[in-house]
């Protein structure tokens, strides 16, 4: 099988094609009527007369026929448009007005439905209830948010998660009340005082006895679950002059001493392995680690602790956490790579990376993510230089669009497939939803978390951050279209598709009126949901960027899926064994980042772009923002 890349150049220079100025006589005259067809006909009178002939009937035929065809985001767009989005400009006098005008620069083609809403969105044509019906959107995932937290305080305060079906608590994450550390933040945002208030109370009576106690947790989850959430509660309350979005809860340094409890623990995997890769697996009680069974760290996991060691670092005033996280990555810089791409395991016994399977799921996706996340974090600071980490991003992003980057048959959905058995052997077209984080870093390393408007304005875009961008929105296409491929509009843990290797038929999501229902392949095995962040985290940053407002749409759409299809009446939301079934049966869990994440992106997506600003905080993988800090 070719591993040559299909995602090049061409399609990037397609694109600026198409934003280019030219007036619809122009588009006509130089599509219909090649360069000999032009001079052959115009060098004569006949000529010119049935040149101008046949451009006079191209026009006509163009101004009486009506464009049925309809994007994506018209049918999601009914519920916040007027009866005037649907009625169809029929009117010749001025389709032929507009046959004179200059071509809009961007985007080139609208339906009304888009037209309505982009109008509104760039504050040119407002339409003042709009933005009402998007906090009236932004209210419905606040109650979601209540509805999952009555649940899991009903029925599971104090456990890892809730079931929310059996109505218990279970410790799948070592015993630190997950759930309630990962959720404050968002209850913070939402400005869900009563929330903060009960979590707060929880954290500071009783997470510092748990933390003491309890035995094995991993380190990559309890860092970014429990450690993230903390200090971002700890900014969010006003520490480090932060933002003091809570007003209840305990005072902020109860979190940050938390936080430092933990992180001393947690210090253990990196301070007793022999080399600068960490340990797996801490025992709190007697600060102590090992490795796993099989001995290997995953790459993600050792990669993914920095941003947190180094915000920790600098509002303790102690620098041993940044220190120790920081080796990592300064030790995976002098690993040898394909093209910046890595394998999913590393041994923490030979600091060497092992095995040859390259991809950006499960176990490999966040070393991508924190390589731009963690230069944003420290550029401005003094502490050194830190350019090898956009570098080693940068490369890394290369090789992805060498290497892993192709297009679906029949519609070309741009996906991201995966080498099991290294660079030299076959491209499997295996997609994990974790790869969906994807869209959302690549933009944020474009602009950096400027809106596209203001880089551009500002020349702070190269042709490559435009390739990036590019890719970026068409991987959020696919991730959307994950979802819409299924019966019940929410997508699978893993996708497949179909290429000119590839092919299982029988193998669809359901939804028979997707136009990429042969595109998208879903194995039995695959078609579980755990109510992932991902695409929706990827929607909102795409959304801050571009401001374009499918995403917002797009989102919308997912959102209403999971009130269907996942919510439980007694309290709390469920993962899904199957999305291709309706209805689809209920696997029995919450997870944590449901609430740290998945809801805190949806509320984002819909509010104000204002908070939490993607040029003055970065996220955490586990969604919890973290002031950049200048020097
Ligand atoms: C989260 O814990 C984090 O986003 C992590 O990076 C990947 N997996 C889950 C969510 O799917």
């Amino acid at each position: 099988m070719s591993k040559s890349l299909p995602y090049s150049m061409k399609d990037v220079h397609y694109d600026n094609a198409k934003f280019r100025h030219r007036s619809l006589f122009k588009v006509i005259t130089q599509t219909l009527l090649t360069s000999n067809m032009r001079r052959e006909c115009l060098s004569c009178s006949t000529g010119k007369f049935l040149g101008l002939l046949m451009i006079f009937g191209l026009a006509c035929l163009m101004l009486t026929h009506t464009n049925k065809a309809h994007s994506v985001s018209d049918g999601l767009a009914k519920g916040i448009g007027t009866n005037e989005e649907h009625k169809e400009v029929t009117d010749v006098g001025i389709r032929f007005k507009k046959l004179f005008r200059r071509a809009p620069r961007l985007p080139p083609r609208l339906s009304p439905d888009e037209k309505i809403i982009h109008r509104n969105f760039t504050g040119k044509l407002k339409e003042p209830n709009v933005e009402e019906q998007w906090k009236a959107r932004q209210q419905n995932v606040k109650d979601a948010f209540t509805h999952a937290w009555s649940g899991y305080k009903k029925f599971a305060m104090g456990y890892d998660e809730l079931m929310p079906v059996s109505r218990l608590g279970v410790d799948g994450l070592g015993g630190l009340g997950a759930t309630v550390v990962d959720a404050l933040d968002t209850a913070m945002i939402m400005g869900l005082d009563e929330v903060v208030s009960e979590a707060g109370s929880w954290i500071e009576s009783h997470l510092l006895d748990r933390i003491r106690q309890k035995g094995q947790v991993n380190l990559f989850e309890t860092t970014i679950r429990v450690l993230g959430g903390l200090l971002s509660a700890y900014h969010l309350s006003g520490g480090d002059q932060g933002m003091t979005l809570a007003q209840k809860g305990p005072k902020p340094t109860i979190y940050l001493d938390i936080a430092k409890n933990l992180a001393d623990r947690l210090l253990s995997a990196f301070t007793s392995s022999p080399t600068a890769i960490p340990f797996s697996d801490v025992v709190l009680r007697d600060s102590s680690a090992h490795s796993a069974p099989d001995g290997l760290s995953s790459t993600s996991e050792v990669s993914t602790l920095q941003l947190e060691f180094n915000y920790l670092s600098a509002i303790s005033g102690d620098p041993k956490y940044s220190t120790e996280g920081m080796k990592v990555l300064a030790h995976l810089k002098t690993l040898p790579k394909t093209e910046g791409l890595v394998p999913i395991y590393i041994s923490p016994h030979s600091g060497e990376f092992s095995g040859e399977n390259i991809r950006l799921g499960s176990r490999g996706d966040s070393y991508y993510e924190y390589l731009i996340k963690v230069w944003l974090q420290l550029r401005d600071t003094q502490d050194g230089n830190f350019t090898y980490l956009h570098d080693m991003y940068e490369e890394a992003m290369r090789g992805v669009k060498h290497m892993l980057v192709q297009k679906s048959i029949p519609s070309e959905l741009v996906f991201v497939g995966e080498l099991p058995v290294g660079p030299k052997g076959y491209l499997s077209p295996k997609m994990d939803h974790l790869v969906c984080f994807l869209p959302g870093t690549l933009a944020l390393g474009v602009t950096k978390g400027l809106t596209k408007e203001k880089a551009m304005k500002d020349n702070l875009l190269t042709f490559e951050d435009l390739e990036n961008l590019k890719l970026a929105e068409d991987l959020t296409k696919t991730c959307f279209e994950m979802y819409s491929v299924t019966s019940t509009g929410l997508a699978p843990e893993i996708a497949y598709f179909h290429t000119k290797d590839y092919f299982e038929s029988g193998l669809d999501g359901g939804n028979k009126s997707s136009e990429y229902v042969n595109d998208i392949i879903i194995k039995h095995a695959d078609r579980h949901n755990l109510l992932r962040p991902e695409t929706v985290e990827s929607l909102f940053v795409l959304y801050r960027i571009t401001q374009d407002p499918k995403y917002r749409e797009w989102g919308w759409h997912i959102f209403e899926s999971f009130e269907k299809y996942t919510k439980v009446e007694s309290g709390g939301y469920s993962s899904l064994d199957d999305v291709t079934t309706v209805p689809p049966p209920k696997r029995d869990k919450m997870e944590t980042f449901f609430l740290g994440e998945t809801l805190k992106y949806l509320y984002l997506l819909f509010g104000d772009s204002s908070v939490i600003p993607l040029d003055k905080f970065v996220f955490n993988t586990e969604a919890h923002p973290l002031p950049i800090k200048s020097s």
